[in-house]
């Protein structure tokens, strides 16, 4: 159903769209009435009295798909943390609405206290945080471990369902989870893969979405960091989709990445699915995509199809990036722009000196030339090298 008009104060949709709903519901037998935009608590309350039925909104519907979705123990606490502190916001309320009520969606909750219920769920949130940070230092240890063994690692991401895990069988050979529903990678997965005789570390992520609440981005940014620490993202694009839709699809993943601080990292898009086309078909989204992608890459993860041709651009773009180190005298301007330097590349070794400071580090071509630009400004020496020769 749909509506325009300003939200009704106590049904979100007028009165007469109410009694809609309540025989819609009533034919179909539904038992459960989604909204796509935020309800209130009390909306929510007044339209589960009137259809019978329980009433969610979009936030609440991920949220339920993340939690029937979850299958690490990480998964699943930021999920349950996510539910309790959405449920925190609106204790009080809740309480009160269910205060001799058996509306769906509101039951057994009449006989807590608001200030108790609210304490019950504040001690759940601690519990669960305790968890969360045991979980997070053992991870920032395994990624560091991995660091040392100084493998480059490769990112698969993209939006839900697009063919990351997929991709990711097929270039690891190994089963994780696929589905055709949304959501089937919460947590993130990496296997070693090798190939051209070098090895890397591949990382299958969780779909980005559109519009993902913040509550629920912040609840999964430790998974999502993953992308962040790596060499090299590979994003999968559906190519099956529409252009208009691969375009928005793109540039929500473009935000995504942005806003998690990973543009700097070099990106190969795939275009997958190519099975499901002709090759006219495939010539005419082409065309009407080369301005927005870059150098795609036309794959079936399916089928295996190209996976060739992946590989040795992930290795021509990876065989680019430049290692090189500098050494710096220590003076004023110094410490500033050796943070700025940690900031924007991977600094591999940092020794200090009586009167300078010594940096080895790696990073994409563009970067190393403004490290170097500062570095002689500091009139410091400056060594670029490829490969680490
Ligand atoms: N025909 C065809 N189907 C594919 C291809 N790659 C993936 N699929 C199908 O697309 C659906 C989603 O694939 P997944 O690999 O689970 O997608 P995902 O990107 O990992 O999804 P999330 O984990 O939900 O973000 C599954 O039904 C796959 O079988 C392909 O190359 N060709
Ligand atoms: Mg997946």
């Amino acid at each position: 159903m749909e509506q325009t008009r300003r939200p009704d104060a106590r049904y979100q949709i007028g009165a007469g769209k109410v009694e809609e709903l309540v025989s819609l519901v009533k034919d179909t037998g539904a038992n459960k009435v989604i909204f796509d935009n935020a309800l209130r608590m009390v909306q929510k309350y007044n339209l589960a009295k009137a259809t019978k039925v329980e009433v969610i909104d979009r936030f609440q519907l991920i949220l339920e798909i993340f939690a029937y979705r979850a299958t690490t123990t990480e998964a699943q606490l930021q999920i349950q943390l996510a539910t309790l502190k959405n449920e925190l916001k609106h204790a009080r309320e809740k309480v009160r609405l269910s205060k001799g009520s058996e509306q769906p969606g509101f039951m057994g909750l009449g006989v807590y206290e608001a200030d108790i219920y609210r304490d019950a769920i504040k001690l759940q949130v601690q519990t669960i945080l305790k968890k969360l940070a045991t979980i997070r230092t053992k991870r920032v240890l395994q990624r560091e471990r991995r660091t040392e063994m100084g493998f480059l690692s490769i990112a698969l991401a993209g939006y839900t369902s697009a063919g990351k895990s997929t991709l990711f069988n097929a270039l690891t050979e190994a089963e994780t989870r696929v589905d055709r529903s949304l959501f089937t990678t919460l947590s993130t997965t990496t296997r070693m893969i090798e190939f051209s005789n070098r090895t890397f570390l591949l990382t299958d992520t969780v779909g980005f979405i559109d519009r993902l609440p913040i509550s629920l981005i912040e609840a999964f940014h430790s998974t999502l960091e993953e992308t962040i620490y790596s060499d090299l993202i590979i994003l999968v694009l559906d190519l099956e989709e529409s252009v208009e839709l691969i375009e928005k699809k793109n540039s929500v993943c473009q935000d995504t990445i942005n806003r998690l601080g990973a543009s700097s990292i070099p990106q190969i898009t795939v275009l997958n699915k190519i099975d499901r086309l002709n090759s006219e078909e495939i010539q005419q989204k082409l065309d009407f995509l080369k301005d927005k992608i870059q150098n795609p890459i036309l794959i079936s993860a399916k089928k295996h199809t190209n996976l060739d041709m992946l590989k040795s651009q992930i290795v021509r773009m990876l065989e680019n990036y430049v290692q090189g180190s500098f050494s710096v005298p220590l003076i004023g301007e110094t410490m500033q722009f050796i943070s700025w330097v940690h900031e924007k590349a991977e600094v591999k070794e940092q020794e200090f000196l009586d009167d300078h400071v010594r940096v080895k580090f790696e990073v994409d071509p563009q970067i190393a030339e403004q490290i170097k630009r500062k570095v002689e400004k500091l009139n410091g020496k400056y060594a670029k090298s490829i490969n680490g020769q």
